[in-house]
């Protein structure tokens, strides 16, 4: 039968040549004699972070921050003055005047959706007295921020 033929050849010649064949079919598929393990699996991605930045008396420190999409920003009173506050230029977010005492805490999480965006932030007691601004930029392909921001 043909079938029969094909699994059993006749002779050493076809042998060698079935065993020289399956060699080369199996160094090819395991990189070449190495253990024939799978892959590890692609590491998971980091996790989402907060990233801190400290209300002051008249400023934000640091003023800019650059955060991965995700990530949450903490703004935390460190300043002895209450009466300030994180308002976006955009209007996308505004924390009233949370920072009433000190330790107290606006947060706020930028998403994957704003990958790319920078926002723009002022104190609105002390934007124009004392530039009270900052920004944070969302991705690395985040543009830089106005000047003073
Ligand atoms: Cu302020």
């Amino acid at each position: 039968m043909k079938r029969d033929r094909a699994r059993r050849p006749r002779n050493a010649t076809l042998w060698a040549a079935a065993a020289t064949f399956a060699t080369l079919i199996a160094g090819a598929c395991n990189g070449g004699g190495r253990n024939p393990v799978a892959p590890p699996p692609p590491p998971p991605p980091p996790a989402a972070n907060v990233v801190e930045v400290e209300v002051r008396d008249s400023l934000f420190e640091p003023k800019s921050v650059t955060i991965r999409p995700g990530d949450t920003v903490r703004w935390t009173f460190r300043g002895s003055v209450p009466g300030h506050s994180v308002r976006a230029e955009d209007g996308s977010f505004n924390s009233g005047f949370v920072f009433d005492r000190d330790g107290a805490v606006y947060e706020r999480t930028f998403g994957a959706e704003l990958d790319g965006q920078t926002f723009e932030y002022r104190c609105v007691s002390h934007f124009v007295c004392c530039a009270m601004q900052g920004s944070v930029r969302v991705g690395d392909s985040a543009p830089p921020p106005q000047p003073g921001y």
